[in-house]
C-alpha cells in the first residue's frame, strides 16, 4: 500500500489498514453524510406566532407581540429530546410566516419586537446552549418564502435571505443540518438563488447536511408522514430539478434512484401531533405507540433518518401529553434492542474477501457499524448464515451496509432452519445504512441472510437479530353517523376499559366489548386502554367528538363519481368518501349543502380531504357559509386556505364567530393540486363546543 493512499484513506475516516482494497461503488457520501446517517433519530420543533394564533401557515401579518410564551425553557426541550434517545434538534428559526425566533438584523418581525422577555429574548441563544449542555447537535429550519418581509419578491430578497442565513449560520456555534423548505404557497413568486444561499451554509458551516428536495446533503422523503419506500437507495439523480414544486417526482423522493448521481440519503419527517405547530385542539391526537413504532419502522427501519416533531406549547414547554408519549417509545425501542441475539451466533459467509485485514466474517455481530465484512469483487451473491447450539426466538432483523464505500445491495432474502430444512421467511430489497425486518415470532439454531443481487461485492457492517416485546396495540375509538361508539383493539386478548368522563381508565372502568351500547350523538369525549390479565396496558386513546351527524341530509351537491356519493361525507366514517365526478366537465368552485335537522349554535366546521389511491381531489381555498332557511346565505362566515393541506392532508378545524344555523354550504374554491379538478370530502363536521 502506497503512503498516500493510507493517508488519504484515513483523511477519509475509512476504516483501518487496506480499505482502499475495496474500490467504492457509485456515488458516495461525505463523511457529514455517514456521521448524519448515524444520528438516525433526532427532533424537530416548530415554534413560533403560529403556536400562539392556531395557524399552521401564518401570513406573516400577525401582531409579534403574540409571540409570548409565558415559562419557556429550552433545556426542558433538550431533556426531553435527549431522555427520548433523540440525537439533536433543528428549529423552525423562520417560518414562512418570516418571524424570527431570534433578534435578526434583517427583520422588523422577530422576537425582539414580540412581547417575551420584554424583547430582550433569543430562542436560538437558548436552545444552542442547550443542546450543547446535553450533548445533543443543534439545526436550523429557514424558510426562504417569507410572507412578512418587504422586500420579498423583488430582486433584493436573494441577498437578504443569504444575509439572515449568514446571521444565524455564523452565531451559534456548529450547526449539523441546514433545513431548506421548499413550501411556496402564496401567489407572490421569487426565484432563488440557491447557489449563493448554499455558499453562506458551506462558508459558516462546512459539516452541515444540507436538507431540501434535491439535497445536496439529504432529501425530503416525499411525504409528511414519516415513512420511507421499502426499497429505498440513497442515491439520487437531481439534474433538471430544483427544490420546491419543481422537485423530482414522489416515487423518486420515496425510494431514491439506482444509481443516483449524487449521494442524497432520504429523510423522514412527520409530527407527533396532526400539524406542525402547537394547538390546544391536539393535545388529545398525540400519535399513539404503535403509529409512532410504525413510523419508526417505517424511516430508521428502511434506510432513512427520523426527524419527528415536536411542538413547543403556549407556555414555551414541550406539553407533558408529546413527552409522555416520547419516554413510552423509549421504553418499547429499548426494550427491544435491548439484547442482540446474533452476538451469541457462530457467524459463516459463503465468500469472505481474503487479503484484508480488515474484512472480517466477526465484524458481522460485533454491534459496530464501523468495521466490516466483505465479499471478493466477483461475489455478488453471498450467504450469512447465524448459527445456534441451542434454539434463539426472534423477530426484529437488522442489516446495515457500511455506506462510506457505498450502497450495494438490491436484493435479499431471510431463511431460517424449520425441520431440517430451510424455509424463506422474507425476500426484501435494499438494504443501506440500516435495514429492519419486522417478522413475527421465529424459534430456530440457524438464520441465513442469502444477499441475491448486489451492485457490487456486499460490504455489510452488522447483523443483529432481536426479540421485541410484545406491544398492547392502542384502541381505536370511532362513532357512527347515529353517534354509536365502537372501541377496538389490534391486539388478541386484552379487555378495553373506557371512561366519558376525562378521568383515565383503569381496571375499574367500564369495559368496552361488542354488546356495550354506548352513544355519544351530541358529542363527548372517550378515553380507552387495552389491559392484559397480566396488568401490562397500551397507552392512552383519546377521541372527542362534537355533535354527530345523525340528523344531518345533503341537499346540494354535484354529480359524485361512481362509489363515492356525497352521503360519504356526512355518515361519520372517514373511510368512505365524497368526490365530485372526474369525468364531468365540472370545474371548480364545488358547492355541498347539508341540511343539519335542527338549529345549531355553531362555532366552526372541520374538513378531512379524501387521501390514499386513486382518490385526491383536496380542497386547499374554501367558503362557508351558514343560514338558517337553506335559501338567505349572506356573506361566508369563514373563508381561506388550508395550509399546507396537500403535504399533510390531516383534518382540519377552522373556527368563526358564533352563528346559529340549521343548514351549512361548504364551496370548494380551489384545488390543492391544480391538476384535479375534482374535489373531495371525506368528512365534513361541525363545531359546537
Ligand atoms: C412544509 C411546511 O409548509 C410545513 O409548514 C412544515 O414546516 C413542514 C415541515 O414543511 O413544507
Amino acid at each position: 500500500m502506497k503512503k498516500k493512499t493510507l493517508l488519504l484513506a484515513g483523511l477519509l475516516g475509512f476504516n483501518i489498514a487496506m480499505a482502499q482494497e475495496i474500490k467504492p461503488y457509485g456515488s458516495l457520501p461525505s463523511k457529514a453524510q455517514v456521521a448524519w446517517n448515524d444520528m438516525e433519530y433526532y427532533m424537530f420543533i416548530h415554534f413560533g406566532p403560529n403556536t400562539f394564533t392556531n395557524k399552521e401557515w401564518g401570513h406573516g401579518d400577525e401582531d409579534p407581540k403574540v409571540f409570548n410564551p409565558t415559562h419557556l425553557d429550552a433545556r426542558q426541550w433538550a431533556r426531553t429530546a435527549k431522555l427520548a434517545g433523540m440525537k439533536g434538534i433543528v428549529i423552525t428559526a423562520k417560518h414562512h410566516d418570516g418571524f424570527c425566533l431570534w433578534p435578526s438584523k434583517y427583520s422588523t418581525h422577530t422576537v425582539r419586537e414580540s412581547a417575551w422577555k420584554d424583547g430582550k429574548g433569543d430562542v436560538l441563544a437558548e436552545l444552542s446552549a442547550a443542546c450543547k449542555e446535553y450533548g445533543l447537535k443543534f439545526g436550523v429550519y429557514l424558510s426562504p418564502w417569507d410572507r412578512n418581509h418587504p422586500e420579498y419578491g423583488t430582486a433584493t430578497y436573494n441577498q437578504v435571505f443569504a444575509n439572515t442565513l449568514n446571521e444565524v449560520l455564523s452565531g451559534y456555534g456548529p450547526v449539523f443540518e441546514q433545513w431548506f423548505d421548499g413550501a411556496n404557497g402564496g401567489n407572490i413568486k421569487q426565484p432563488y438563488d440557491w447557489n449563493l444561499f448554499h455558499s453562506v451554509v458551506y462558508k459558516n458551516q462546512p459539516n452541515a447536511v444540507i436538507f431540501s428536495d434535491v439535497g445536496p446533503g439529504c432529501r425530503w422523503v416525499g411525504n409528511e408522514n414519516g415513512i420511507a419506500g421499502t426499497t429505498n437507495w440513497s442515491t439520487l439523480n437531481v439534474k433538471g430539478f430544483t427544490p420546491g414544486a419543481g422537485g423530482p417526482p414522489t416515487k423518486s423522493l420515496n425510494e431514491g434512484n439506482e444509481d443516483g448521481e449524487q449521494w442524497i440519503p432520504a429523510e423522514c419527517d412527520v409530527s407527533i401531533r396532526p400539524g406542525w405547530f402547537y394547538s390546544p385542539d391536539t393535545n388529545d391526537k398525540v400519535k399513539s405507540i404503535s403509529h409512532l413504532l410504525d413510523i419508526y419502522y417505517g424511516s430508521v427501519g428502511r434506510n432513512g433518518n427520523l426527524i419527528l416533531n415536536v411542538p413547543v406549547d403556549r407556555e414555551g414547554l414541550i406539553h407533558p401529553n408529546d413527552s409522555t408519549r416520547l419516554m413510552e417509545l423509549r421504553r418499547v425501542l429499548d426494550a427491544t434492542f435491548k439484547n442482540n441475539l446474533a452476538k451469541q451466533a457462530v457467524v459463516t459467509a459463503t465468500h469472505t474477501r481474503s487479503n484484508n485485514a480488515a474484512v472480517q466474517v466477526a465484524h458481522l455481530n460485533d454491534g459496530t457499524n464501523s468495521t466490516y465484512w466483505a465479499t471478493s469483487d466477483d461475489a455478488t451473491t453471498t450467504a450469512i448464515t447465524l448459527t445456534y447450539k441451542k434454539p434463539v426466538t426472534f423477530n426484529r432483523l437488522v442489516l446495515q451496509e457500511y455506506i462510506a464505500l457505498g450502497q450495494r445491495v438490491k436484493a435479499f432474502s431471510v431463511e431460517i432452519l424449520e425441520n431440517g430444512k430451510m424455509k424463506e421467511v422474507a425476500r426484501e430489497t435494499t438494504i443501506g445504512h440500516k435495514r429492519i425486518l419486522l417478522l413475527p415470532d421465529y424459534t430456530t439454531t440457524q438464520v441465513r441472510i442469502n444477499i441475491l443481487d448486489a451492485k457490487a461485492a456486499p460490504v455489510i457492517s452488522e447483523v443483529q437479530l432481536y426479540k421485541a416485546p410484545g406491544v398492547l396495540a392502542t384502541p381505536e375509538i370511532s362513532r357512527d353517523k347515529a353517534g354509536h361508539i365502537n372501541i377496538t383493539c389490534a391486539s388478541a386478548d386484552p379487555v378495553i376499559h373506557f371512561t366519558t368522563d376525562g378521568s383515565m381508565p383503569g381496571v375499574k372502568s367500564p369495559v368496552f366489548n361488542k354488546n356495550t351500547q354506548l352513544s355519544l350523538p351530541r358529542g363527548g369525549t372517550v378515553k380507552a386502554k387495552a389491559f392484559l390479565k397480566n396488568g401490562n396496558a397500551s397507552d392512552l386513546a383519546t377521541a372527542a367528538f362534537d355533535v354527530a351527524p345523525a340528523k344531518w341530509q345533503v341537499i346540494q351537491a354535484d354529480a359524485a363519481a361512481k362509489d363515492h356519493e356525497a352521503g360519504a361525507a356526512i355518515d361519520g366514517n372517514k373511510a368512505t368518501v365524497y368526490l365530485t365526478d372526474r369525468q364531468a366537465t365540472a370545474k371548480y368552485p364545488h358547492e355541498f349543502q347539508v341540511d343539519l335537522g335542527e338549529t345549531l349554535s355553531l362555532k366552526g366546521f372541520t374538513y378531512i380531504p379524501a387521501t390514499g389511491e386513486s382518490l385526491g381531489g383536496i380542497v386547499y381555498g374554501y367558503e362557508f357559509y351558514t343560514s338558517a332557511d337553506g335559501k338567505n346565505w349572506g356573506k361566508p362566515v369563514a373563508s381561506g386556505q388550508f395550509a399546507n393541506i396537500k403535504n399533510s392532508p390531516v383534518q382540519q378545524n377552522v373556527a368563526f364567530k358564533a352563528t346559529a344555523a340549521r343548514y351549512i354550504r361548504f364551496v370548494a374554491v380551489a384545488p390543492a393540486d391544480a391538476a384535479q379538478d375534482w374535489a373531495g370530502i371525506a368528512e365534513l363536521g361541525v363545531i359546537t363546543r
